[in-house]
Formats: structure tokens, sequence, C-alpha cells
């Protein structure tokens, strides 16, 4: 998989052949061209990652603002090399990190300055770190994510380069780093490209930068980089899947504890440094929303130690109902952007975490759609732990562009990252391959593609999308042809809002084309916290209750709904968005509003949710 084309690189290389030529360091074709990422070694998933010993990079990195992509030129003009000259040295240098201002990783940088609030494009981060690294170590950078394409150099060697920007991964920088000081280059630019995942246009805000955690991870040579266990669909008894060594020698122990269980599973790895695992495993209890249990389970290989936590359960669909551990389940949900409560900028830290999905509990909710690219690992982490069943996305948002082959690998390299991060994660029940595409030949092709991607990647769970629906407030059609390649179909309508009055949901015909289950992923209106008035009045609260209310009504006549995630949890920053007074940057379909006050339709989903008043299990 390779994000830049080769003529591109060609153009860049010629490019910086050019630019050698002119003593002023004037570039045409570097001033016109977003120069070309070089080719280095692809980066990783370290599975679990986060439960490692991590030397964290967060806090203050200098920065250098770069609209014009100079520092990305090579010689005096390439910000990489991280130069500072010493006193009294006379070379030419244009840059400084020392000198330069800094800014908090992990943070959107709009959100932090406000003359950068609507900055796109280049920008450089530096800082230092002290190591020490050890013989038969390796040391790998992780990223918790950057939006939207990133480089990086550890004492000036380019390790990686990266597109998009919701997924985590990992560059190794063992040839790299030395010991004492150690300097750390990224270049991180929020550039929207057309050809991009998502593409141009979004509803929410492009925050640019290093969105989420930064650390560096130490293994040893041979170690667990990807594991995969879950409890067998068929008999609910056993625990299968398969641990991979990297670096491994064929014929390496390997070996899968759960002690609380009493359980273990070992083998040696193949040479491709694969092992399969089966364990019996009778008499655990199953992760459910009420009973959330996770097993401490202990991975070991070679001389590499792994911990995890982990719920087990099954998930499946029959006819039109989803079973968890084999009963049908209703999902009571809401869908959530990573917009941050009460600061704005991303989600990336416990606090917000645990406001959100505070406000879902409060809901009576049991599950929530995260919308529309995957989350902070904190957000899956905790929904674990709290007993929140999720749909994960990737941005395969609108119409991007289906035609193109390197499109499509964008999204499968999202996928993939996405996957490989959350397998661990019994929360997570649903892959969701987009959101309201157009129905058209290349779209089904491409997203029917990813439908079994996901599933050849990960069997043990669901793939879903939010569709479109067709027809008009009378009768509404959901036969897409790409619900053929789901598991679960989830569609948007917003009756009440973008078409006819609430009230017109009352007489709506919903005629369905597949016997699946189904889920409501979008329904909702806009309201500006505080604003009252009567129920017909756009924009007030009683506006959304009441088309709260009337959705309730007409969804529950749908016999094989089997959930619902409402638009939205909360009020979130969008440059499509700018009624003045109302929406000031903000779409407003909030259940809650960015500064945490409730609106009053937030007590009409809470009320059906705790009646069981929305959707059927069966
Ligand atoms: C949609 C999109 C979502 C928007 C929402 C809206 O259909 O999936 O991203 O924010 O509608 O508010 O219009």
């Amino acid at each position: 998989m390779k994000v830049f084309l080769p003529k591109a690189v060609a153009v860049a290389a010629l490019s910086l052949l050019a630019c050698f030529g002119f003593a002023g360091g004037w570039c045409a074709l570097d001033a016109q061209q977003p120069a070309a990422a070089p080719a280095v070694p692809p980066t990783t998933v370290l599975v679990a990652v986060d439960q490692r010993q991590t030397l964290s990079l967060n806090g203050d990195w200098h920065y250098i603002l770069d609209p014009y992509q100079n520092g990305l030129g090579s010689g005096r003009s390439g910000y990489s090399a991280d130069e500072e000259l010493p006193a009294g040295s006379n070379k030419l240098v244009e840059y400084s990190f020392a000198k330069s201002p800094t800014i908090k990783v992990p943070g959107d940088w709009n959100t932090q300055k406000e003359s950068l609030m609507n900055y796109e494009g280049g920008f450089w981060y530096e800082r230092h770190v002290q190591l020490q690294p050890q013989a038969g170590q390796r040391t790998f950078l992780h990223i918790g994510a950057a939006n939207y394409r990133l480089r990086v150099w550890v004492n000036g060697q380019l390790l990686c380069t990266h597109e998009g920007g919701f997924t985590s991964f990992d560059c190794e920088a063992t040839k790299a780093v030395k010991a004492g000081e150690n300097s750390v280059v990224i270049f991180v630019d929020s550039t929207r490209i057309a050809d991009g995942v998502p593409t141009l246009k979004t509803d929410w805000y492009n925050y640019g930068g290093l969105t989420r955690d930064v650390s560096l991870v130490t293994v040893p040579t041979s170690f667990i980089d990807d594991f995969e266990l879950h409890l067998d669909r068929a008999t609910r008894s056993a625990i299968e899947g398969y641990v991979h060594v990297e670096g491994a020698q064929a014929g390496t122990r390997v070996s899968v504890d759960l002690p609380d269980a009493k359980l273990h599973a070992e083998g040696t790895t193949d040479a491709n440094g694969r092992v399969a695992i089966r364990m019996a495993a009778t008499g655990l209890t199953l992760w459910s929303p009420e009973t959330p249990k996770l097993y401490h389970v202990v991975l070991k290989a070679a001389d590499d130690t792994l911990t995890d936590e982990m719920g087990f359960r099954t998930i499946e669909t029959s006819g039109t109902k989803i079973l968890l551990n084999g009963k049908p389940i209703v999902l009571h949900g809401v869908s959530i952007h990573a917009e941050a409560p009460f600061r704005s900028g991303r989600v990336n830290n416990d606090q917000d975490v645990a406001t959100l999905l505070g406000w879902v509990k409060e809901l009576g909710g049991n599950f929530v759609r995260l919308a529309h690219y995957p989350h902070d690992q904190r957000m899956t982490r905790a929904a674990d732990k709290l007993g929140i069943l999720v749909w994960s996305e990737v941005p395969v948002y609108w119409a991007v562009q289906f035609d193109k082959e390197d499109v499509f690998a964008k999204s499968q390299q999202q996928l993939h990252e996405e996957i490989r991060r959350d397998r661990d994660k019994a929360s997570v029940i649903l892959w969701s391959i987009a959101n309201e595409t157009p129905n058209n030949a290349s779209r089904t092709a491409f997203l029917t593609r990813s439908a079994e991607f996901v599933h050849q990647e990960d069997p043990a769970r669901l793939v879903t999308a939010a569709l479109l629906v067709r027809g008009d407030v009378k009768t509404k059609y959901i036969d897409d042809p790409l619900g053929k390649a789901l598991d679960v179909i989830g569609f948007n309508e917003y009756i009440g809002w973008y078409e006819g009055t609430p009230e017109a949901a009352d007489a709506t015909e919903w005629k369905i084309a597949y016997d699946k289950p189904l889920i409501v992923s979008e329904f909702g209106g806009g309201a500006k916290a505080g604003l009252h008035g009567t129920d017909d009045q756009r924009w007030t609260e009683e506006y959304q209750a009441n088309l709260y209310r009337h959705q309730i009504g007409m969804l529950n006549k749908i016999p094989q709904l089997r959930g619902a995630t409402p638009w939205v949890l909360m009020d979130f920053r969008s440059p499509v968005r700018e009624l003045p007074g109302i929406q000031d940057g903000f779409n407003r379909k909030g259940l809650v509003s960015d500064q945490g006050k409730k609106k009053a339709a937030f007590g009409v989903l809470q009320k059906a949710y705790k009646e069981n008043g929305l959707g059927h299990a069966e």
C-alpha cells in the first residue's frame, strides 16, 4: 500500500533537483506542488500498545507554521535537520525550533491559539528526548492520530510517512535513536485533498495536528505485535484466535493465560511468526452491557510479556435479529463526534471520554455510534469497562472518489488500522464501512470490496454502513443495493428537519427490501440550548423535543428496528453551520450543547430508553 503516486514522486525529485540550482533558495516547483513523500518502510499498529510501558512525548513541542511547505526542501531550508547554530555562527539557516513558540501535544492546533483557528496546511513540531537505548531492544514511535498527512524524522532520519487523520500507528525508530539527546521532528499537513478519506467536504471541523497521544515504546527484539482472541461463536465455550510474534524464529514458544479463569494455552510460531490459539473456556462470565466483565490476559513470547484486559462475548445476526451471546438485543444508542465537551477541539483525554460516555449512561443507553471516524482508544477502552456497545466507522463519508483504486487503498488501510487496534475490545460489535454514500455502480463495487475485506480481517464481528434512504415523507424505501453486502443495515433519515414537518413522520410508511436487522443510524434536528418557543418554531428546544417524539412513534412501527443512534449526543464545530446567533459555527443537533447544557430532547430520548420504548429486540 503506497499513499503517493509514483508520478508525484518523480515531480518532487525533479523539483528538488531544480531547487539545488538556485542560490537564493526560491523554487517555483516547491512553491506550487506539495512535495511527495519519499518511500520509507510502512507503518505498523502495535496491538494493545496502551498496555505497554511507554515514554510519553506529550507536552510542549516547538512549532513552525509552514503554509508553503518550505521546510520540506533540502539543504538549509530543510527543517527536518533540526539545525541549531552555536552562538556566534555566521551560517545561513532560516529557521530555529528553539526560538519558535510551543504548542501542546496531544491537541489540534486550531483550538490552542486564536491565530491558528482557521489554519489548514503544513505544520512542524519539534522536541528533544533523552534516551538510553539498550542492545536487544527495539524502539517505536507511537502516534495516536495525526490529521491528515504526516512525516517523522528522528535525528534527521526520515522514519515514516502516514496518511489518514484518525487511526493510530507506530513507526520503528530503532536504527535512528542514540544514547543521549535525540531530536524528533514531525511534519503534519492538514490540507484537505480531493482523493483523501475523507474528501474535501465534511460536516465537521478539520482539526489539524497531533490530536492524540505521542509516545515511544520499547520492546524486545522479538515481540508480540499482534494478537486476536475471541469467543467461538458456534459453541461459546472456547476462546480462539492467534498470536503473532514480530521478528520471531519459527518454533518460538508462545503462551496465553487468563489467570482469573485458570485458562492456559501454548504453542510455537510457524515460519510467519504466527501461532493459532484455541482453549476450552466454559464457565466464563460473558461480557455484556449488564455484566461488562473483563479478564486479565497475559501473553508471553520469547522475552516479551504483554498483558491486556479483555471481555469475551459473541455477536451475530439471525434473520432480522442481532444476537449478543446468543440472545436478541436492542441497541439504545446515540451518535457521538470526537468533539471535546466544554473546550472544543478533539477528544483525547480521560475526562473528555468520561463526560461523553457519562451522558450516554444517563440517557439509559447501551450503545454508541462513534461517528464518522475511529475515536481515541480511550473511548473503546472505557466502553469495554462501562458495558457500552460500539459502532466504529471509517471516514468514507459522502462522495469520496469511489472510482480511484488509490482511494480504495487508503480506505482499506484505515479499516486495517482501526480493526487491528480495537479487535481486543468486546464493546466493539460493528465495523461501519461508510456514511451516506451515493448509490452508483463504482460506490457499490468499492464498498462491497470493503465489506469483504472487513469480514476477512475480523470474521467475529458484523459489518454495517449508514445508508441513505429513498422516497418522500409519505413512503420511504430502504433498498440501497449496498445492503446486500452488509450484516446490519444502518439508515439515516431527517423527516421533520430536512424534509416535511415532525408530524409528517406519523404517516410515513417504510418499505424495506432486506430481511436483516436495521439500525436508524441518524435522525434529529437542530436546537440552540436555552432557546424556547412553540413546538413548531425551528431551532427551539421544543421543536427538537417534538421531533424526537414523532420520530420515536414512527420508528417503533418498523418491526425489524434493532437499534437507534440519533444525531447527535453533543453540538460540534462545523464550518458549514454558520447561522449567526444560532449555529455560530456549530452543528446544533446535539442533545447536549457543547457547553454541557442538556436540551429538552435529551429527556425525551432518556424516557424512551428507560421505558424500553425505542426499537425491538425481536
Ligand atoms: C448527515 C451526516 C452527518 C451530518 C448530519 C446533519 O446525514 O451523516 O455527518 O452532520 O447529517 O447534521 O445534517
